[in-house]
């Protein structure tokens, strides 16, 4: 059957699209092992399993002529030093790209190749993000407000947690001085994250 054409509308301040098909929310454990202050996560998780992403979903046929398509919202927080963020990952077809446009909020997107290129491109609202093909990706929200971004990727392109909850990401952002800065992850190589 032929697909029609769709709109939905994203209204400010939340930014939940009028229509979606998934609500995924993700709280610190599925985060474990991931942050650096592994105590402070410990302390954080004893008070309360918190939210700390949520990505809306339209469905698509997770065909390569589609396009994955939807809102992330990371929440404002740390733990320890470390700002709240995505679980990050590769994409299962590596040779796939993804575009993010960041709709309200302050943040960064840390990003790595297999082949051990790094790179941090900071958000704000109007800023577009192109992820080429090869490079993992996770949103970072180093602001006060939600960090409120659309994406897009092809239909195909799958989702490889494992690697980055194995090896972690080669950079971290935290805070220092009430600023945010780019870190070596000590733990690179060596994480201890489980799957999920
Ligand atoms: C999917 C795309 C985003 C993320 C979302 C949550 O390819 O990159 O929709 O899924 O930002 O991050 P994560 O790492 O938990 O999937
Ligand atoms: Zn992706």
């Amino acid at each position: 059957m032929l697909d029609l054409p769709y709109t939905f509308e994203l209204n400010p301040p939340g930014f939940v699209p009028s229509h979606y098909d998934n609500h995924i929310r993700r709280t610190l454990t599925s985060m474990r092992g991931q942050y650096l202050d592994a105590a402070a996560y410990e302390a954080m998780l004893a008070a309360g399993d918190e939210l700390l992403y949520e990505v809306y979903e339209l469905a698509r046929p997770h065909e390569s002529g589609e396009l994955l398509h939807g809102i992330s919202i990371v929440h404002p927080g740390k733990v320890g030093d470390e700002y709240y963020m995505t679980k990050g990952h590769f994409h299962t077809v590596l040779e796939t790209a993804e575009v993010y446009v960041c709709l309200s909020g302050q943040g960064a997107m840390v990003m790595e190749t297999p082949e051990g290129d790094w790179a941090v491109e900071w958000l704000a609202p109007g800023r577009v993000l192109y992820v080429p093909p090869r490079w993992a990706h996770r949103s970072v929200n180093t602001g006060p407000d939600d960090l409120i971004t659309l994406f897009a990727y092809p239909g195909h392109a799958g989702h490889d947690y494992g690697t980055i909850e194995q090896q972690g990401f080669r950079k971290l952002i935290v805070e220092r001085d009430g600023a945010a800065v780019v870190v070596d992850n000590p733990r690179w190589g060596k994480m201890e994250g489980e799957k999920g």
